[in-house]
Order: C-alpha cells, then structure tokens, then sequence
C-alpha cells in the first residue's frame, strides 16, 4: 500500500540526540583551580579538603614507590594509577567505614583507604592468599580481575545491605573497556530495577590497554547508559576532585535514601602503562595527548586551590611524601617477612567447603609438605 505523506509522529533520532545533549561534563575547580561552579560546590570543611589533599599525594607516591619496586622484582602484579586520583580517592572521600568496596585490579587505593594495611596491598599484587584476606571490618572485596565481574556482584551486595536494611552503600569501579561487558549492563540494570543502594563508577581513562574509548560505544557519554537502567547517571571530570567529591556524595546520599542506585562516569587518563606486565603506551598514544592531560593534572589544580585559601604548603606536602615513603618501607619489609605461602594454604583459602578433587590434592600436598 502507498504510504500517505502523513508528518512524522515521532523523531527517534531527535530523542537520542537530546538525551545524549543533557550529558554535559560536571567540573568544579578548572584546571588553574579555581572555582567555577558555585552552585554544585560540595560541603566539605576545611580538614577534610586538606585530607583529601593529604590522601592524593600519597596515593601518587604510593605509585611511584610501587611501579620502582616492580621493576626491582619485589612486586608482581601492578597497574598503575597516577593520573586517576581525583577518580579514585575523591570518590572513596564521599564514602562511610560501613560502606562496601568492590574494586577492578586498578583500584588498590580505595580499598587502602577504606582499611587495607599496605601490607595486605603487597601481598594481593604478589600473588599471596593473604593479600586476599581483609581484616575484620573492612568492607572490601579483593581486587576483580574479570573486567566488568564485579558490577554483578556489586548488585548483589546492595541488594543484601539492602535486605539487612543497614544504612550503606556498595561502591564498585571499572573503566570504560569494563562498560562493554555484558556484566555492566546486568549489574546496573539489576541494582536500578530492585533500587538496590548502589555507586557505579565508570572511570573512562579513555583507553581499554590500547583499545580507544570510541570502539567501545556508540554512545557520546557512558554515563548515559544510565537512562536505560532507569537510574541517574553523570558525566563528571575525573581530574576535579570536587566534582568527583560532590557526585558521589549525591549519589550516596541517594541511595541510603532508598533511592536506588547512580552510575558516575569519571573522564580521566592514566599516566603510564596499562599494567607493568610490559604495555607500551607509545604504540597508541601520543605525546601531546598526554602533555594535554598532565595539564588537567588532579593534584596541581586541588594544590592550587588549597594554596589560594591558605591551607596548603611545599612543606606540608613534604611531610606527606616523608611519612608516605616510611610507610611503604616497613610494609614491604614486613610482606617479605611474611611465610611464604604453601599450596596447602592456597587450596583452603578457596571454598568453606572444599569439592572432593580439591580435598584429594590437599591431602597429596600435605604429605609434600611434611616433608
Ligand atoms: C572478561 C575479561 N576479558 C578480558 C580481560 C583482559 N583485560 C585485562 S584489562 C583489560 C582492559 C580493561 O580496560 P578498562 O575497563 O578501560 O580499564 P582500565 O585498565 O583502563 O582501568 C582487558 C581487556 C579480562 N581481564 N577479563
Ligand atoms: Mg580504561
């Protein structure tokens, strides 16, 4: 049948072009660090801007100190994270002790920050069970190394606190390789449609190892794939660290409401490899692209900041990086003090219950290791 030349009832294009429009960039403090949103400006004291400060630059030197010791062969596993502070640490700054963390293997600091003893951080990037083992009251997972995993699993957990009808929230991260999992779509859409009191951040370093951000979606933002799931999701500069601060905080603030949860998506870079397995980032990167970034860098701008309002000095971060390199001396004596681990070991810390094929190899492990 002929068609009429009946007006258009609908402009589905329209409709995405206007969705994707209402996804503008949330930034605070611009890259000279000053103030130039007011209005979403974060309650937060004078001490806690300096903490956050405090935890920034320690965090840097924590990477620094960590990508040296890999290379002397005195850790395993590492990704490194300078570049991503704000992301990491300003959004974990807008948590409480009660709250749960399930981090990718890249964050590390939060789960330190949320009461991981270094330690336990050397060990987990060595390989030990024990690195695996959270103290009592830190409310961390171990790292993830399934890209995307822990979104699931992220949605289980606030669905328990939920049930539990505690007052916390779960935190989890992955990058924006991650937002391509099926287990990002599962995990989101899960958590909105039971408002489970889950944070889902995107840290959009803008590359998955050397994969582009721009083959992982057609989509302008991946914070609007929130609008699928039917929960809020944000755009926010991953370099600021109070617009990371202040998107987070809503998004708890949410969530503890019964609001259900919020997808943030923190646009940042990493400054060096992937990982030190052995990535060269020169094969996919430029040099400008990363003068470009190094400019927006988190810590100079919130030291910036900090100075202009009189709470910041030179001799106040030496301080910092001092007490910093101190710690992670004596935690890594103390991992190399720790016994090594025996494959006994490793087979119990696996299951509550151990199958039957795993309980025969404990026992020929055993007669081994008596030996
Ligand atoms: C399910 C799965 N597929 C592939 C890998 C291999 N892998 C490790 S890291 C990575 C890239 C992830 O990139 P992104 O999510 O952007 O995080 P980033 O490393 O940039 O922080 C891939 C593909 C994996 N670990 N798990
Ligand atoms: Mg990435």
């Amino acid at each position: 049948m002929a068609s009429k030349s009946k007006k258009a009832q609908f402009d589905a294009v329209k409709t995405l072009e206007e969705v994707e429009s209402k996804f503008e960039m949330l930034q605070i403090l611009n890259e000279e660090g000053e103030v130039v949103n007011e209005d979403a400006m974060p309650e937060i004291s004078d001490e806690d801007l300096q903490e956050l400060m405090r935890r920034m630059v320690y965090t840097r030197i924590l990477d620094q100190r960590s990508i040296s010791l890999n290379r002397q062969g005195r850790l395993g596993f590492y990704a490194p994270t300078a570049g991503q502070e704000a992301s990491q640490i300003a959004s974990h700054f807008a948590l409480e002790k009660e709250d749960w963390i399930l981090p990718g293997y890249r964050d590390v600091p939060q789960i330190i920050w949320h009461g991981l003893p270094l330690t336990k951080a050397f060990l987990f990037s060595r390989g030990h069970f024990v690195g695996n083992q959270a103290p009592e009251g830190v409310n961390v997972l171990s790292p993830q190394i399934i890209i995307g995993a822990q979104y699931i699993q992220t949605a289980g957990v606030a669905l328990g606190l939920k049930k539990r009808g505690k007052k916390a929230v779960a935190v989890t991260y992955t990058g924006d390789g991650g937002s391509s999992q099926g287990d990002f779509y599962e995990g989101i859409n899960f958590a909105g449609a039971y408002a489970a009191p889950a944070i889902f951040v995107v840290q959009n370093n803008q590359f998955a190892i050397s994969t582009p951000r721009d083959k992982q979606t057609a989509g302008k933002t991946i914070a609007q794939k929130a609008v699928a799931a039917g929960i809020p999701g944000i755009l926010v500069d991953g370099m600021d660290p109070l617009a990371v601060f202040a998107a987070t905080a809503e998004a708890r603030k949410r969530a503890v409401d019964g609001q259900g949860p919020s997808l943030i998506e923190t646009l940042c870079y990493r400054y060096g490899p992937h990982t030190m397995a052995g990535d060269d980032p020169t094969r996919y990167r430029t040099s400008e692209m990363d003068t470009d970034w190094e400019k927006k860098d988190p810590l100079v701008r919130f030291r910036k900041f900090l100075e202009a309002k009189g709470l910041w000095s030179e001799e106040k971060e030496n301080e910092v990086i001092e007490s910093a390199k101190e710690d992670i001396k004596q935690a890594i004596k103390e991992a190399d003090g720790t016994p090594k681990q025996k494959v006994t070991d490793f087979i119990n810390n696996m299951f509550e219950e151990l199958p039957y094929n795993l309980k025969e190899q404990l026992e020929i492990y055993k007669e081994k290791e008596s030996k």
